[in-house]
């Protein structure tokens, strides 16, 4: 059974050890992401905040939704998220998650739903009513858009698109936040609503059940709806309600909603913002498409899910390390490449994709990372790892010795320069390069070359390798009888 809002989640995380309630007063104003900061690199349960200073008791926070959990079961957020048990390993996860995507159930329109229990028009449509963090020192300001969803139509085609954008409280009726070109509503925006002098309608979504920010933070391919996906992954449709001033529906059991629309032409300075990459990139704000509140329809004491980004390991990038590589896996499978399976490792802030394959002739690394960079997620994965179908790709420490030890330092390095990357928030490129989303990529090619003779191939030299199977099992079998405990 799929959870059909926030607060099932969140019963569930409680009884399967995850959260942590705090009744200690917090403030809004940087303890909160200071301590969601401390939860991740502690791999602590996700803090529920129960009492914020300055807003009446029953608003709330949860931060690190979809956090690193302890060692053994670090995607236990994730896995709890999609009805599967809190050890699943990463590749587990992300083969149910390619699984279940491949059968989308489209969303249900209902009546009314939780979301409507409050609805506030005009001036009483107060951002600041709620308790909106001010999360890292140096932000550009409060962020209320960190771990939500922003839907928005296609005027001609009727596709509705959810992702997930930052949104920068500018005051209690406006709100700023990156609009990539690259990205689907950047799109829309710009090539649609924009180049029509046309105001885009939005809605914004925070609090949902879990399965949803998984997907709108997702690469979903452009023309597809998320929230059909999302009903995949639950096996179960999602309830939406219509909105009450824009021609858009939301979740029926959301926490919080915001209407509005996006002027044409206009612009306000956002951020900066501590980023997924680990860094806060610029040391000022920027220009962006400005989001002006018209209704905010909420549930009674609202939960406002956080996610509070910088270096790894954050929700972001435990997300991205089980959808991003399920969206590449399958769409490098269904070119009919012999691939077994991709990994992000967190600790590269989804900047690094290694993909372990069979090699079925020389040089066929350049077609993967080929493959890779077209495809949309390519947008961020800059770097590509190639590694032979003995090397784990979950396993960072196999990948590691693979790479620096297959990988010839000038022929397995193939470098592209002037690619397009993450315009804005990349921290490795000159700063004028930045403003245009000018990098390059790079693929380290860790196969043994295909035209080797198989004499000229080194043999690992590892237990499993190295010994006839019958000594293995004897020296597993008699194991402690030499002394050791486990
Ligand atoms: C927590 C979180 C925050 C994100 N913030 C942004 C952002 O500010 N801007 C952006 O373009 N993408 C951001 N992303 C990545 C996008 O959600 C992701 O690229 C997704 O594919 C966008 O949806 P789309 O493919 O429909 O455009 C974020 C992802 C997550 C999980
Ligand atoms: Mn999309």
């Amino acid at each position: 059974m799929a959870f059909k809002d926030l607060r099932e989640y969140l019963t569930k995380l409680e009884q399967e050890g995850e959260l942590q309630r705090i009744e200690e007063e917090v403030d809004w104003n940087l303890e909160v992401g200071a301590v969601i900061r401390r939860a991740y690199d502690l791999r602590a349960p996700a803090p529920l905040f129960e009492k914020i200073k300055g807003y009446p008791k029953g608003y709330r926070i949860l931060g690190a939704p979809a956090g690193f959990s302890r060692s053994g079961r670090e995607y236990a957020r994730i896995a709890i998220s999609m009805g599967m048990k809190p050890e699943a390993g990463v590749g587990e996860l992300i083969e149910e998650y390619i699984r279940r995507k491949k059968a989308p159930i489209k969303p249900m329109i209902v009546s009314s739903g939780p979301c409507k229990e409050n609805i506030l028009l005009g001036d009483k449509a107060d951002l600041l009513k709620f308790p909106v963090p001010f999360l890292h020192d140096g932000d550009g300001g409060r962020y209320i858009g960190t771990w939500h969803l922003v839907v928005t139509r296609d005027p001609d085609t009727g596709w509705t698109n959810w992702g997930v954008y930052r949104l920068m409280v500018h005051d209690a009726s406006s709100m700023g936040g990156l609009v990539s070109p690259t990205q689907h509503i950047g799109m829309m925006y710009y090539q649609k609503y924009e180049a029509r002098n046309q105001p885009m309608p939005f809605a914004v979504v925070i609090g949902t059940e879990p399965v949803s920010p998984l997907i709108a933070g997702s690469f979903i391919p452009l023309g597809i709806n998320e929230v059909d996906v999302i009903g995949g992954l639950r096996g179960e449709p999602v309830q939406l309600v219509k909105c009450e001033t824009v021609d858009l529906e939301v979740p029926a059991t959301a926490e919080i909603v915001i209407e509005g629309e996006m002027m044409p032409y206009e612009r306000r300075n956002e951020g900066p913002f501590g980023e997924y990459t680990g860094y806060r990139s610029a040391h000022f704000g920027s220009p962006k498409p400005v989001y002006r509140v018209k209704a905010i329809t909420h549930r009674n004491d609202p939960i406002m899910p956080v996610s509070c980004m910088g270096v790894p390991v954050d929700d972001d990038h435990s997300t991205m390390s089980v959808t991003v590589a399920g969206e590449v896996l399958d769409d490098l499978r269904s070119k009919g490449f012999p691939v077994k399976m991709v990994a992000l490792p967190p600790e590269c802030a989804a900047h690094m994709i290694v993909v372990q394959t069979a090699t079925p002739y020389p040089y066929f690394a350049k077609k993967i990372a080929h493959a890779i960079w077209a495809s949309s997620a390519g947008a961020i994965l800059y770097w590509v790892v190639v590694v032979d179908e003995d090397v784990d790709a979950t396993n960072l420490n196999e990948v590691l010795h693979c790479m620096f030890t297959r990988c010839h330092p000038d022929r397995g390095v193939y470098k592209v320069p002037n690619a397009p990357i993450y315009p804005n928030i990349s921290t490795f490129t000159d700063p004028e390069d930045r403003l245009t989303g000018r990098g390059a990529y790079c693929l380290f090619d860790a196969t043994w070359p295909k035209h080797w003779k198989p004499e000229d191939t080194p043999v690992k030299a590892s237990f499993d390798v190295s010994w006839p199977k019958e000594i293995q099992e004897r020296v597993l079998s008699k194991w402690t009888k030499y002394g050791y405990k486990e």
